[in-house]
């Protein structure tokens, strides 16, 4: 094997496995930015980084790895990949846009409709035995409603066409409308939560976008409105949000990320206004496959010096 590959964080077994029988592979667990990388591995013989989007490699790692030809990314998010560092170095980094569009759309639809019409907790509900004592509080209409959409990237446009089949009225922020779209742009994030009966969050995470979605554009989207989160959870004010349900303010959330997670604020698990996802949007045996075989392309494009076929920096 003339290939050492730093593994950094867990990854699926299967990509796990596949990477072993090609490579040396060194991992490296439990990032902090400061800590010294040479101290815990032979950093020289490393020729490729392997990690994942919630994970990432601090900035400071790529010096003290001379030998690097590639780092490859398992995900779409870009928030801790350190692009620019990449950039000035020359140095390719690969991540997996695309190939999960369709899944995160669709949990994101599940959550929409699950925050709406409060299924997890009907489920609940029926578990208790409380149905047998009445009936389940009615809840919130799905179709035909307007739905604003944070981001309007690969996904957010997943998500819209998904929309289009409950017969919604669609429209969006982005720095810059969107290309040969004909849902309505809107300029401010306020305007369009106050006008959306479900706001959903797909726009990229990092610190351009960190608590966007602030106690603000919470009460815009007000007492009947939903939130739906499959972005990240630092584009929220997680605190506004707590605050914001506990109030009243909003009438709900749905929520596959979260700020620090796998920690989940203690005040929302009480909350059957809320619905809770582990981080599971891209999560299926289908995308994560794709996934992993994009993370070995772009690895192996790297590392024979040709260009990746999805390439963030
Ligand atoms: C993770 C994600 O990659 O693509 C992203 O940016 O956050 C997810 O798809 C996945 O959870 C694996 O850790």
């Amino acid at each position: 094997m003339n290939t050492t590959v730093l593994q950094i964080g867990p990854l699926m077994p299967a990509l796990e496995a596949a990477l072993r029988e090609q490579h040396e592979v060194l991992s490296a667990q439990a990032l902090t930015a400061d800590a010294p990388l040479a101290d815990r591995t032979d950093a020289a013989r490393v020729t490729a980084v392997v990690t994942s989007a919630p994970v990432g490699v601090p900035a400071a790692w790529l010096p003290q790895l001379p030998a690097l030809k590639v780092v490859s990314s398992f995900g779409v998010g870009l928030d801790r990949l350190p692009l620019d560092a990449a950039r000035a170095a020359g140095l390719p980094v690969g991540y997996t846009p695309d190939v999960l569009n369709d899944c995160v759309a669709d949990l994101a639809m599940g959550l929409l409709i699950d925050g709406a019409r409060r299924i997890a907790a009907a489920d609940r509900f029926v578990r208790r035995g409380d149905w047998l004592n009445g009936r389940y509080p009615l809840t919130t209409r799905v179709s035909g409603k307007r739905m604003g959409i944070v981001g309007l990237g690969r996904i957010g446009q997943a998500v819209a066409r998904r929309a289009a089949g409950f017969d919604m009225d669609v429209a969006y922020t982005k720095r810059r409308p969107a290309e040969g779209v004909a849902w309505r742009h809107e300029t401010s994030l306020t305007a369009l939560a106050e006008w959306a009966d479900f706001l959903v969050l797909t726009v990229s995470g990092g610190d351009g976008t960190r608590h966007l979605v602030n106690a603000e554009v919470l009460r815009a989207l007000g007492p009947q409105g939903l939130l739906v989160n499959v972005a990240r959870g630092s584009v929220v004010d997680e605190a506004a949000l707590v605050a914001c349900l506990q109030s009243g303010e909003l009438g709900g959330a749905a929520l596959d990320v979260f700020d620090d997670e796998p920690r989940v604020p203690a005040a929302l698990l009480t909350m059957d206004q809320v619905v809770l996802a582990p981080h599971m949007a891209s999560g299926t045996h289908d995308t994560r496959q794709a996934m992993a075989d994009l993370v070995l392309a772009n690895l192996h494009a790297g590392l024979a010096g040709e260009p990746l076929p999805a390439r963030a920096a």
